[in-house]
């Protein structure tokens, strides 16, 4: 069509008179508008996220799903409708309708026989005669979650003649961690602002939050902690608190629980006892009163989050008393009402010398059996702060007689933010599949590996009753949710890990895909090997060998291992990377700071050891000559050298990749995805440029055969600004 009218607008002769001329044009005009029009209608603008329920183009495909789905039994014990089961049936209509223009016959029914596998909020999706298909669970939800399942299997055209699935999470808390704060600003959000429109709550309930509860359930998450945990005390005011239990209506019938984040000085701030001291008995009073309030309001609240004595938050230690102390005056108000307490450990003092990844550990160890059982420590994957690489945190497999709860951030505070592709399950990965060789009741005679830290979340180990998992978000009011197209693939991933930890990344990002972009294997195979090697790609070019934390000021965007002058000396980057004319690396053997004292022997013995140390952790550990020779035979100079250069070269095969996949993705995450790859490219040779010409007034070496030279001058590098980086503050 447009072809048409082009060679009908070039056919305008100049001989042509000019008013004939004029009116062909305007007609051309008006056709390649409604061409472009129409094309338009057929974008996607991400919205849909991994639930798009597009027809499936196959016809017997289409065909033999239908037959086999045109009758769904919903079954639960006592066989009665809920909201809940409404939004099951609403999701298979719609879904089953989209994707093969079917009109299923819904029924519900009472459930027997459930293996006992399904647990409380798993399901059982099983096939009955030639055409029906029988959801069924303990409860609700889990109905709920099994048609999600269902719908899922239908888009990535699983054949179903052999449909019989039980399916059941391993950790029984699996939640979002929204750093929103009441302005509707995120801390280290980069999608737009918060979802929740604080002011206009209760009265006005934007259709997005059920949206938001839906694409969660799809993935089999149960709860949102709805408030940064640098928390402002008005959130437990009752004003508030009726906007909150507006949310948790809007959520309920996804099976979403809402959570709070609370300051500790809560009491004081709104004006209860002067004091927060938690042995305070009307303190404790004021909690309790609090606390009932909320289930008034809120029956299924799930309880609170506490960041306290960190980073300048206020906590029970500044009453001269413990984080188990705080922890169980709240843990004690919410127990009668099954609430639960997620205290973090994300602590570190400026006025404490130890070397800061040690910090948390140190304070946790000595009260580990002195929190109530409705108590999680809630402990970030790595003893540092989120960065591209970390190993895991020892206390994970320490904690014996504490639930330790697993934080993870899907928002990509260190890693490219909102603008660069980093897919995330591969990290996580390698955290929850890590042998912290805990010695719980359970090891007994167990192989190596049978300790991960997934199953240490999850209570194989020490069996403690309460699991947890959680991730902070990366939504927000951008129309595609997540700011960059792929960055849906990190919230997905979580989703989908926190169900079941032992799912693979690669088959994650297979599932995520196909869901998201096409079944093409065009498509697939290139954008999942994108998506996988992606976090490697972000370490090689900011971060490798161990490196951490090189981050400049206020952003933490872009590089500035050069900054030293922060009033905490770990806030700086050279506190972490200890560059000198001697090598590069922190060393926390015997020697240095000893972290690795904190971890079971197997694993010290192994990471002290330069010889069995792996590269991605060597700088973490260690201080290592610049001519220290590598498993590569390279020196450590050369080799982290190469290591930059190569993430640059990823990134840009990436974009010959994407560039060969435009005939088969819409234009609109085309264009999306192919702009972000040009800024991420020209982000990742900044990160080399300016580490390498820094890193190399200590070592004093060339750079080797292969590396490109640099396009500036250090000092250039260290003039740039990066100014109002969305997520958090300003590098003046
Ligand atoms: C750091 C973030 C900071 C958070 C803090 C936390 O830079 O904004 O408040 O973690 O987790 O990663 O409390």
């Amino acid at each position: 069509m447009i072809r048409r009218t082009f060679s009908f607008f070039t056919a305008t002769r100049k001989s042509a008179p000019l008013a004939w001329r004029c009116v062909r044009m305007a007609i051309a005009g008006l056709v390649i508008g409604l061409a472009l029009g129409a094309s338009r209608a057929f974008a996607d603008d991400g919205y849909r996220l991994w639930l798009r329920y597009d027809r499936i183009a196959d016809e017997s495909l289409r065909t033999a799903d239908a037959a086999a789905l045109s009758h769904l039994v919903l079954a639960t014990p006592d066989g009665t409708d809920s909201p809940t089961l409404t939004a099951a049936r609403n999701e298979l209509t719609a879904g089953l309708k989209g994707l093969l223009g079917l009109d299923a016959k819904i029924d519900l029914a009472k459930s027997t026989d459930l293996p006992a596998a399904v647990g409380a909020e798993g399901y059982s999706l099983h096939r009955r005669g030639r055409d029906t298909v029988v959801i069924s669970a303990r409860h609700d939800v889990g109905v709920l979650y099994g048609a999600f399942a269902l719908l899922r299997d239908v888009q990535l055209q699983t054949p179903l003649a052999k449909l019989d699935t039980v399916s059941a999470p391993k950790i029984s808390r699996r939640l979002l961690d929204h750093w929103d704060n009441l302005d509707r600003t995120i801390e280290r959000g980069y999608a737009g602002f918060s979802l929740w429109e604080w002011f206009y709550l209760p009265e006005y309930r934007n259709p997005r939050y059920r949206d938001y509860a839906r694409a969660c359930a799809s993935l089999g998450l149960n709860g949102a902690v709805l408030n940064n945990v640098n928390a402002d005390s008005l959130i437990l005011s009752s004003l508030w608190l009726r906007k909150v239990a507006a949310l948790a209506e809007e959520f309920r019938p996804y099976g979403i629980r809402v959570y709070l984040s609370v300051r500790w000085t809560a009491p004081k701030d709104l004006g209860g006892p002067q004091t927060a001291d938690p042995l305070d008995p009307g303190v404790a009073a004021w909690w309790r009163a609090k606390v009932d309030e909320i289930y008034k309001l809120i029956p299924d609240f799930g309880g609170f989050l506490v960041k306290a004595n960190s980073e300048g938050e206020p906590g029970p230690q500044d009453y001269g008393r413990t984080h188990a102390d705080g922890a169980n005056v709240l843990a004690d108000a919410l127990a009668p009402h099954g609430g639960i307490v997620m205290w973090r450990a994300f602590v570190y003092a400026a006025e404490n010398t130890t070397d800061r990844v040690k910090q948390a550990y140190n304070e946790f160890m000595p009260l580990d059996g002195k929190f109530r059982p409705n108590v999680a420590i809630q402990i970030k994957n790595g003893p540092l702060d989120f960065m591209p690489r970390e190993p895991f945190h020892p206390l994970f497999g320490g904690l014996a007689h504490t639930s330790a709860a697993l934080e993870l951030q899907i928002t990509q505070e260190y890693l490219g933010q909102g603008t660069q592709l980093a897919y995330l399950a591969p990290l996580w990965k390698e955290v929850l599949d890590a042998d912290t060789f805990a010695r719980g009741p359970a090891r007994g005679e167990l192989a190596e590996s049978s300790s991960t830290v997934g199953r240490v979340i999850d209570g194989s180990i020490y069996h403690q009753p309460l699991t947890v998992i959680a991730g902070v978000a990366n939504t927000g009011t951008d129309r595609d949710w997540t700011g960059h197209p792929l960055a849906q693939a990190n919230w997905y991933a979580f989703g989908r890990l926190a169900w079941d930890h032992d799912l693979t990344a690669a088959a994650i990002a297979d599932e995520w895909t196909r869901l998201t972009y096409s079944n093409d294997p065009r498509v697939v195979q290139p954008v999942t090997a994108m998506l996988l090697a992606s976090r490697e790609t972000v370490v090689d070019y900011s971060m490798p060998l161990g490196l951490h934390h090189l981050m400049a000021t206020g952003h933490h965007y872009g590089p500035g291992p050069w900054v030293a002058d922060l009033k905490r000396p770990d806030w700086n980057p050279v506190y972490y990377h200890r560059a000198d004319e001697n090598g590069l690396g922190a060393d926390r053997t015997v020697t240095g700071s000893n972290a690795l004292e904190q971890y079971a022997p197997e694993v010290a013995k192994r990471w002290a050891d330069l010889a069995t140390c792996p590269d991605e952790y060597l700088l973490w550990f260690h201080h290592v000559p610049w001519d220290y020779r590598m498993r590569s035979g390279r020196t450590l100079w050369d080799e982290l050298c190469l290591h930059y250069q190569h993430g640059v070269e990823s990134v840009r095969g990436w974009q010959k990749t994407w560039d060969g996949l435009q005939p088969l993705i819409d234009a609109e995450r085309f264009a999306h995805v192919k702009a972000l790859l040009v800024r991420q490219e020209s982000d990742a040779r900044d990160w080399r440029d300016a580490c390498l010409l820094y890193f190399q007034t200590f070592s004093k070496r060339p750079l080797p055969a292969g590396v490109e030279p640099p396009a500036h001058t250090l000092d250039y590098y260290q003039a740039v600004k990066r100014r109002y980086a969305p997520g958090h503050g300003d590098e003046k």
